[in-house]
C-alpha cells in the first residue's frame, strides 16, 4: 500500500510523515525540500507479536505502508500543489492523505491568513477536482484532434468517449469527486486510461496542537460529518507530539502516552483508517523460518491471496489449509488445531477472512 501525503504549505505534512515512518526528514523549511520524502511504516499488529512468541521464527515480517511526502510549495495556488514531480508521484499511490492544519503556531504563517480547517479541506478538495477537470479537458482536446485521421467506426467510438468525458467533467464542476460516483460500463471504458486524482480514496489527518488533544473526540466527530462517502475517512492527531513520541523507545513512548492521555498512536489510527477506507485486511503465514502479515483486499479468494505471496502459488493453487487467528491461539499449535477441527481445508472459492492463518498447497 502506498499513500501520498498532500496539503497546503506548512500544514504539517513532513511532520506527520516523520511521525508515521519514524523518520527524520527536514520539516519547517516551507517550500525548502524540493524532492519527495519516501518512507515505510510497519503496520502494528498484536497478532504478529503473539505468533512470533509462539513460533520463535528466524524473522518476523510485518505488513508495510509506504508514505510519500510531497515536496513543499510556496503558494497555495491550485496549479502549484499538483504540478510536475508531485503529479508523477501521485500517479503511483493507492490513496491520498490530506494533512490539514488546525494547530496554532504564531511562528508559522498560514498561506490563507487564518486557521480554518473546514475551509482548507474544501480548498484542497477543490484543487484536486480542478486538477482532474483540467486533465479531462486536455484528454477531450486530444481525442478531438485525433478524430480527423480516424476510420468511420473509430470516429463513432471517439464521439461516444468525448460525450462521456464531458458529462463526467460537468459532474466534477458541480463538485462530485470521482470516488463518490458509480460508473456505467461505458464510463469505465472511457476513463480506463485516465488517471483521476479525485478517484483515489481520501484520508484526512486533522493536525491539531497539543492543547486541542483533549477535545480530539469532539473534533473527530466534526471531521466525520465533513467526510461522508465510503472511500473517505479522517482522524485527529497532533503531528508534532507524534513526531517526538515516534523517536522514543516503545517503553518510553507508552509511558509518555499514558501520562499525556494521548491514547493510541497516530500511526496506528492512520493505518487502521487506511485499511478500512481502502477495504483491506491482513492474513498471516507462520512457520519456524518466518511469521508474516500480508495485506490483501477484502473479499479476495484463497488463490488471489496466494498470488500476493507468489504468482506461482496462485497459478498452481490446489487448496489452502486455514485456521482463524483466535482458534489457533486457543489451540496453541497447528497439530492441536487439526485435531480440534478448527484447521480447515479450503478450495478455490474460499473468501479469505481477516486474521486467517493460511498455508497454501500448490504444484507448478
Ligand atoms: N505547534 C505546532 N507546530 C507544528 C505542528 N505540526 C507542525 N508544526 C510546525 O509547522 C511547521 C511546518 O511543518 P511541516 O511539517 O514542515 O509542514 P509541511 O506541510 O511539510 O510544509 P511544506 O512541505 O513546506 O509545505 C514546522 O515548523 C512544524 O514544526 C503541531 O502539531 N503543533
Ligand atoms: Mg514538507
Amino acid at each position: 500500500m502506498r499513500i501520498g501525503i498532500i496539503g497546503l504549505p506548512g500544514s504539517g505534512k513532513t511532520t506527520v510523515f516523520n511521525a508515521l515512518t519514524r523518520g527524520s526528514a527536514q520539516s519547517g523549511s516551507f517550500g525548502g525540500n524540493r524532492s519527495a520524502n519516501i518512507g515505510v511504516a510497519h503496520v502494528p499488529d498484536g497478532r504478529l507479536d503473539k505468533l512470533t512468541g509462539m513460533f520463535n521464527p528466524k524473522r518476523t515480517v510485518p505488513a508495510e505502508v509506504t508514505y510519500v511526502d510531497l515536496p513543499g510549495v510556496h503558494s497555495a495556488d491550485s496549479a502549484d500543489l499538483f504540478s510536475g514531480e508531485s503529479m508523477g508521484q501521485l500517479q503511483r499511490v493507492d490513496a491520498l492523505l490530506h494533512v490539514v492544519r488546525a494547530f496554532d503556531n504564531p511562528s508559522v504563517a498560514h498561506t490563507l491568513g487564518s486557521i480554518d480547517y473546514r475551509r482548507d479541506i474544501e480548498k484542497v478538495n477543490f484543487d484536486v477536482l480542478f486538477a482532474d477537470i483540467s486533465l479531462l479537458e486536455r484528454r477531450i482536446d486530444r481525442i478531438k484532434d485525433g478524430v480527423k485521421g480516424m476510420k468511420a467506426q473509430e470516429r463513432v467510438q471517439a464521439a461516444k468517449n468525448i460525450e462521456v468525458l464531458q458529462a463526467l467533467q460537468a459532474e466534477m464542476e458541480e463538485g462530485t469527486a470521482a470516488r463518490d460516483k458509480s460508473y456505467t460500463e461505458e464510463e469505465i471504458l472511457a476513463i480506463s486510461d485516465t488517471f483521476l486524482l479525485s478517484k483515489l480514496p481520501l484520508l484526512v489527518a486533522l493536525n491539531v496542537g497539543e492543547d486541542d488533544l483533549e477535545r480530539s473526540d469532539e473534533l473527530d466527530a466534526e471531521l466525520g460529518e465533513l467526510l461522508t462517502g465510503n472511500k473517505a475517512g479522517g482522524a485527529v492527531l497532533c503531528g508534532r507530539l507524534e513526531e517526538e513520541l515516534a523517536q522514543m523507545s516503545p517503553e518510553e513512548e507508552a509511558e509518555m502516552r499514558s501520562g499525556l492521555g494521548a491514547g493510541e498512536s497516530g500511526l496506528e489510527r492512520m493505518i487502521r483508517l487506511s485499511y478500512s477506507v481502502l477495504g483491506l485486511i491482513s492474513f498471516l503465514t507462520v512457520g519456524e523460518d518466518e511469521v508474516r502479515a500480508w495485506t490483501i483486499e477484502e473479499k479476495m479468494t484463497a488463490p488471489q491471496a496466494a498470488g500476493t505471496v507468489h504468482s506461482d502459488i496462485e497459478r498452481g493453487f490446489i487448496r489452502a489449509e486455514t485456521v482463524g487467528y483466535d482458534d489457533f491461539v486457543a489451540a496453541g499449535s497447528i497439530a492441536k488445531a487439526r485435531t480440534d477441527g478448527t484447521l480447515r481445508q479450503e478450495g478455490r472459492e474460499y473468501v479469505v477472512q481477516d486474521g486467517d492463518i493460511l498455508n497454501f498447497l500448490f504444484s507448478v
